[in-house]
C-alpha cells in the first residue's frame, strides 16, 4: 500500500493506491530534471492544439496503465480526445495527468488532477453531469515536498510523500480554509481582456486600504492550477481565472471536467466557495468532455465578493 488507508472508502483504496503509486513515480522522474530525460520537449498536441510536453504523455500513459488494474472503467484525460474504456469496473475518472506544463522545466511546482464519479452505462454521460455528483476529487502536488489532498465527500485530507519510502502518509484530516484573507491570484497581464466584475473586484483589492476593502491585499501567480489550490488550502486566499475577451477565453482557460470541478469539491469540503462568477461549480454539467469555464475559489469571505462585483 502506498498511502494510509485511513478514512479512504475501501472501493476507492485500489484507485488511491495506484494514483499515489504513480505520483510517487512521476515525482521521481521530475526530480531527476535535468538529469533524465527532456521533460519539457513538445511532443504533440492535445484534443484542443495545446502544445504537449514528454511530461503531460509520460504521466498521462503511467496513470492510464495503473488505473486498467482497478475497478476504473472509464478513463477521460486531457491528454486523450475521447473517454477510454478500460473493461471491468465501477468508476470512471477524470485526470489532468500533468497540470501546470509550462513550469516543468522552470523547477516550480505543478500537479496532477484528478476526479471520480461511479460510471453510469455510457462512456461519457458518465462525465457529462452535475459535478457534485463526484464521489472523490483531488490533486497530487509535486513541489518542494510532494503531496496530496483530496475528498470523499467527508472532509479533506492531506498526505505527505515520505521522500525516503515514497509513501503517502495521513498528516491533516478535516483541512479547513480560513473565510477572509488578504491574498488574490490571477493573471495580471490579462486585465484589459476581462468581464467587468473581474476587472471591479481587482481594482477594489488594488485599492487597499484606500478603498472599499479598508485592508491592503497581496498578489500571487504561479501558473500552476494546483500550487495554486495547495497555497489557498493552507492559508486561504483567491483565485481567479475569469472568461476574457481573447478568442478561446470566452470560459476563461480552465476545464471543467479534469481542473474545476475536482478542485470546487476540494475547496467546498474546506469551507470555501466555487463558483464560475455566477453558478455555482458544483452545480454546472460539462457540456462537452473537454469544456471550459471561468473559474473563482477560495476564502468564503473573498470568492462572495467577487460574485457581489459580477452581479452589480
Ligand atoms: P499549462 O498546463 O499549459 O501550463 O497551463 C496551466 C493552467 O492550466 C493552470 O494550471 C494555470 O492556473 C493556468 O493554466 C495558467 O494560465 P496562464 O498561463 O494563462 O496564466
Amino acid at each position: 500500500m502506498s498511502l494510509s488507508p485511513k478514512r479512504i472508502p475501501a472501493d476507492l483504496l485500489p484507485i488511491m493506491d495506484a494514483l499515489t503509486r504513480i505520483g510517487r513515480d512521476v515525482a521521481g522522474i521530475i526530480a531527476r530534471g535535468a538529469l533524465g530525460d527532456s521533460l519539457s520537449v513538445e511532443v504533440g498536441e492535445n484534443s484542443d492544439g495545446d502544445g504537449q510536453k514528454a511530461l503531460d504523455v509520460m504521466a498521462d500513459e503511467l496513470f492510464e496503465a495503473a488505473l486498467r488494474e482497478t475497478a476504473v472503467k472509464y478513463y477521460a484525460s486531457e491528454e486523450q480526445e475521447v473517454v477510454l474504456d478500460l473493461g471491468e469496473g465501477k468508476y470512471a475518472l477524470a485526470i489532468d495527468p500533468l497540470d501546470g506544463s509550462s513550469n516543468i522545466d522552470v523547477n516550480v511546482s505543478i500537479g496532477t488532477i484528478f476526479s471520480i464519479f461511479e460510471a453510469k452505462d455510457g462512456a461519457e454521460e458518465s462525465f457529462l453531469r452535475p459535478a457534485h455528483e463526484q464521489v472523490a476529487g483531488g490533486y497530487i502536488v509535486f513541489g518542494p515536498q510532494t503531496g496530496m489532498a483530496v475528498t470523499f465527500g467527508d472532509g479533506v485530507l492531506i498526505y505527505a510523500m515520505d521522500p525516503a519510502s515514497g509513501e503517502f502518509l495521513l498528516v491533516e484530516e478535516d483541512k479547513q480554509i480560513v473565510p477572509s484573507s488578504k491574498e488574490f491570484a490571477i493573471n495580471a497581464s490579462n486585465r484589459r481582456h476581462w468581464v467587468k466584475g473581474a476587472r471591479s473586484y481587482i481594482e477594489e483589492c488594488e485599492a487597499g486600504e484606500t478603498g472599499s476593502k479598508g485592508k491592503n491585499m497581496n498578489m500571487r501567480w504561479v501558473g500552476s492550477l494546483v500550487a495554486e489550490a495547495h497555497r489557498i488550502l493552507t492559508r486561504g486566499g483567491v483565485f481567479l481565472y475569469p472568461a476574457d475577451e481573447r478568442k478561446g477565453y470566452e470560459n476563461g482557460r480552465l476545464r471543467m471536467t479534469y481542473e474545476c470541478a475536482p478542485i470546487a469539491f476540494l475547496i467546498e469540503q474546506a469551507g470555501g466557495e466555487a463558483h464560475d462568477g455566477v453558478t455555482r461549480i458544483l452545480d454546472k454539467t460539462a457540456p462537452e468532455l473537454h469544456a471550459r469555464t471561468p473559474l473563482v475559489f477560495g476564502s468564503v469571505e473573498e470568492v462572495r465578493s467577487v460574485k457581489a462585483h459580477y452581479e452589480a
